[in-house]
């Protein structure tokens, strides 16, 4: 594909910015091979949505069930790697007065990108690398796989393990969604990447930007409930056209 059109409004809108947010969803990580919320479930868990099993109630009456997907997905996620748009991210973390990314995504590949050694890197829903006591909520970043098809007990108090994510009808962890709130409230330039904009309270994120006054930009080969409302969107997908925002920003 030849070069994308970018708004020379934008990128000199870019080159005048001291702040920038980014929110991040499954989208930016399609490339890696992670398969996305929308994504149909492949294999065994084809015939289940994510939704029906990122929730408390699930992990309640299924706990082995809900422990294998996430098992699962741990799995496939091992086998990713960063793709170009999370290393786009990290060039922009690298050369911007101040750059906030706010990730939905619980795959850690950010991280592994080496998004967060600057500037904050807030993650909303938590982190599959990481499990917690489902009791106590103690963190834990390893522990022994049983063979008995359920998840591994707290050696603290016996209780099961869970993922440390933040499932459907949980609240959000406070601090996180402050820090987020708070850098939309008071950035100059909001990137929307691969989220399909629906889930809340994430979603609202770039309409608070949009309140301020902020130039909200879209990344996502698909139209959401935010497109009408952002000032741009760049109909494409994130590991192509995000390279090329880094390089006519700072190299043209
Ligand atoms: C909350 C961690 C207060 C787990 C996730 C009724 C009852 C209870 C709650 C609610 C309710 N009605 C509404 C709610 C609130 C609910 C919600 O928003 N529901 C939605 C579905 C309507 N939210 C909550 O429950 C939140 N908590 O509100 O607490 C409360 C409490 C009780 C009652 C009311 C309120 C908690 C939400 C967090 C859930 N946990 N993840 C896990 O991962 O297992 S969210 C999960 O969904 C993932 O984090 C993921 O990020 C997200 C899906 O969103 P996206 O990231 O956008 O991914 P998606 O697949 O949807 O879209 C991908 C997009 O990328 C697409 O648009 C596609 O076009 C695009 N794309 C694809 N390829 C590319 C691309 N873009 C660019 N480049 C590409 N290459």
């Amino acid at each position: 594909m030849d070069q994308p059109p970018l708004p020379l409004e934008l990128i000199q809108k870019f080159k005048t910015a001291s702040s920038v947010v980014a929110l991040t969803g499954a989208g930016i990580s399609a490339e890696s091979g992670v398969p996305t919320f929308r994504d149909a479930q492949t294999g065994l868990w084809s015939r289940y949505q994510a939704e029906e099993l990122a929730t408390p109630q699930a992990f309640r009456q299924n706990p082995g069930l809900v422990w294998e997907w996430y098992s699962w997905r741990r799995e496939r996620i091992s086998q990713a790697e960063p793709n170009p748009a999370h290393f786009a991210l990290v060039e922009m973390e690298k050369r911007l007065p101040d750059f906030i990314l706010i990730t939905q995504n619980v795959d850690g590949l950010h991280q592994r990108a080496g998004s967060g050694f600057r500037f904050p890197l807030i993650e909303l829903h938590g982190n599959i690398q990481r499990s917690r006591c489902s009791v106590e909520d103690k963190i834990f970043h390893h522990w022994q796989q049983q063979d008995d098809g359920l998840p591994p007990r707290c050696p603290d108090c016996g209780e099961f393990l869970r993922p440390d994510v933040v499932w459907f009808g949980e609240m959000l962890p406070r601090q996180a969604l402050d820090s987020a709130q708070f850098a939309a409230a008071h950035c100059e330039i909001f990137l929307s990447i691969g989220t399909s904009a629906l889930v809340e309270p994430a979603a609202s994120l770039p309409f608070i930007a949009l309140r301020q006054k902020a130039v909200v930009v879209e990344i996502n080969p698909e139209h959401t409930p935010l497109t009408s409302s952002a000032n741009f969107h760049l109909p494409y997908a994130s590991g192509f056209i995000l390279p090329y925002l880094v390089r006519f920003i700072w190299e043209t």
